[in-house]
């Protein structure tokens, strides 16, 4: 026995022995009861790091694990290839992206290998390659057709340095997290996937899933955020300068606490509100105003500890239940992408509400009582808010009613009065996967002068991205690449141009587990093979992807289910979500402001 492990000459031998028998190809005519064993792809950064290692080794080790049980194991691997941190390279080193990424792939390639684990090589794949993201184009356009992708402006987040929109993500107090430049709001085009319409099911389907952890199936429903109130209008006679009714007369607003309407002493408005802009034409400090809530996060949890500010629109609406003049105010802590972009302020029961009264000297009118407790104006107490205890009082025909009884009487005269009812809504957004991005995959649509966004289409997929453009730093190379832009428009042959956006990259990894599982066919998605091996029996990865790249994979599924593609409700069956590897790391704040790391 040696003292010491060769493990130069044992590893090299035992590889080059798995390599001759073809050990971990995965075979999927055996009889074997099927094992499926994947970890999360990597990024192509550079180099394998120690969490790679690690990460990977808990994937290696099942399989082994499973294979010598008898089963029939497909453990396979790929790369994540699209993104920005190949286009900061480009910036940095002159290269175009796509030789960055390809000699990336071919390094880390190497370490994997040399590491030993048991990966069926044969299906690799880089989500850079026309092969793969043409697949990710033609979904998008079944999506079309279907309506589950349409196109809309809304206001994003807008980096002025990158010339890019930034996930709410990416904004880091009000900057770029990147450039570190002031943050804008904008409006601009781009596509949408209607995960909203799925909500329900990604919620209720948490259900089939006993092998999650029980922490990221809570984070997941809370994202999803289902919310169930009513949705009613405060009558109102403001007119534009036109002589028009704003909003046909009527304020809408969503709440979750009906029972409280008799509270209501305000209405607060988000800075983006007809309302507010209407107000502000002829009052400059609430313009200034509104233009330095403009500026702010649009995160929830900024949202949720920021300072509450305020400012009186001077306008005010009809209460609908009293027939009292309720006056509107702009307040900061009112997002405009939620509900009706507008509230019902009850400063009594609601902790936001109340600070901000408090601040501004509004009303505060307690409707809630609850044995045993008094309502002292001064401070908030816990109990204010809760609506497990506690029946209407000072609410006239209400009182005396709790919650759940409250809410309906509340909703059902509303509704006589034609000004509401019952409305569930949901945190979740659709999912905006337009990116003014060079390294991504193209968005398979053309504009033509005449017939407008027209679908490219199926027999000229893929859309293939150029990739000997080096980024500048300056906007998408695309819009400069003639020769990609320039093209005839598919429904009338005159010249039109190509949309030069490419996909969110959650695109690329939310089913890359299906077409692992498939032959590499190029004329289907996937086939019957992903049928036999899906779902995932033990996904693993970062807890970092617990609520975005899970959520959207779970959504992909299902549109591809729907669409008959596949016959399984959910990919991942069991998830293992392993720890960091944590270490210091050197970063500098750059000139810009941004973070730089080494
Ligand atoms: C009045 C009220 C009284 C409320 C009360 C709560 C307690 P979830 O559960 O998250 O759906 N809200 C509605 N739209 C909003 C918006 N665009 N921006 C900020 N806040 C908004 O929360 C719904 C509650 O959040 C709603 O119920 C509304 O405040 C507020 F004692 O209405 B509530
Ligand atoms: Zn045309």
């Amino acid at each position: 026995m040696q003292q010491q492990y060769p493990f130069k000459e044992v590893e090299q031998q035992a590889q080059q022995f798995w390599g001759a028998k073809q050990s971990f190809l995965a075979k999927p005519e055996s009889t074997k009861p099927k094992y499926y064993c994947l970890s999360m792809f990597p990024y192509p950064s550079g180099k394998l790091h120690m969490g790679h290692v690690r990460n990977y080794t808990i994937g290696d080790v099942l399989s082994r694990y499973h294979h010598m049980k008898g089963f029939n194991v497909l453990q396979p691997m790929g790369w994540d290839a699209f993104g920005l941190p190949a286009e900061n390279a480009a910036i940095q080193n002159k290269v175009p992206p796509a030789q960055w990424t390809y000699d990336n792939i071919a390094y880390m390639r190497k370490q994997l290998q040399s590491l030993g684990f048991a990966i069926d090589w044969s299906r690799e794949l880089a989500t850079c390659q026309p092969e793969y993201y043409k697949w990710n184009q033609w979904l998008f356009l079944r999506m079309l057709e279907k309506g589950i992708a349409y196109k809309k402006t809304q206001v994003v987040n807008w980096d002025p340095v990158d010339q890019t929109v930034l996930a709410n993500e990416q904004v880091i107090d009000g900057r770029g997290w990147r450039t570190g430049a002031l943050v804008e709001k904008r409006e601009i085009p781009g596509y949408y996937l209607n995960i909203t319409g799925h909500a329900q099911q990604l919620l209720d389907d948490l259900d089939k899933l006993p092998g999650w952890p029980e922490r990221v199936k809570t984070m997941q429903a809370n994202w999803i955020g289902k919310s169930v109130g009513v949705r009613f209008a405060f009558p109102h006679a403001i007119q534009n300068s036109d002589g028009q009714l704003i909003d046909d007369g009527k304020l809408w607003v969503f709440t979750t606490r009906a029972d409280t309407i008799m509270g209501v002493t305000f209405c607060a408005v988000a800075a983006e509100h007809p309302l507010a802009t209407h107000a502000a034409q002829n009052n400059p400090s609430l313009q200034a105003f509104i233009d330095k809530c403009k500026q702010g996060s649009v995160m929830e949890a900024d949202m949720a500890t920021m300072e509450k500010e305020g400012m009186d629109t001077g306008l005010t609406v009809t209460h609908p239940l009293t027939g009292e003049q309720v006056p509107v105010w702009v307040g900061n802590y009112v997002l405009m992408t939620y509900g009706e972009g507008a509230v019902m302020a009850v400063p009594a029961h609601d902790e936001r509400d109340f600070g901000f009264a408090h601040k501004y000297k509004l009303p505060i009118k307690q409707v809630i009582s609850v044995i045993d407790q008094t309502f002292d104006n001064s401070a908030w107490q816990e109990w204010y808010g809760d609506k497990s205890k506690g029946v209407c009082i000072y609410s006239g025909k209400y009182n005396d009613l709790n919650y759940a009884q409250a809410v309906d009487a509340v909703a059902a005269d509303l509704a006589e009065k034609d000004l509401g009812g019952k409305q569930t809504n949901w945190r979740l957004r659709d999912w905006g996967i337009s990116r003014q991005r060079y390294w991504g995959c193209p968005i398979p649509i053309i504009h033509c002068e005449s017939c407008g966004s027209v679908p490219v289409p199926d027999d000229q997929l893929p859309v293939r991205l150029p990739e000997d453009c080096v980024p500048d730093g300056s906007g998408n190379p695309l819009n400069k690449r003639e020769d990609f832009l320039h093209c005839a428009c598919p429904s009338c042959g005159k010249p039109a141009k190509r949309e030069t956006d490419t996909m969110d990259t959650f695109v690329d990894s939310s089913w890359y587990y299906a077409r692992y599982a498939s032959g590499f066919s190029d004329s289907a998605m996937v086939d019957a093979q992903t049928n036999h091996w899906m779902p995932v029996d033990q996904y693993i990865g970062g807890i970092e992807h617990a609520i975005l790249h899970l959520l959207y994979s779970r959504f992909w599924s299902k549109v591809m289910r729907d669409l008959g593609l596949v016959n399984y409700d959910e990919p991942f069956a069991n998830l293992l979500t392993q720890g960091m590897v944590l270490n210091h790391i050197f970063s500098r704040r750059t000139e810009k402001g941004g973070i730089e790391y080494f």
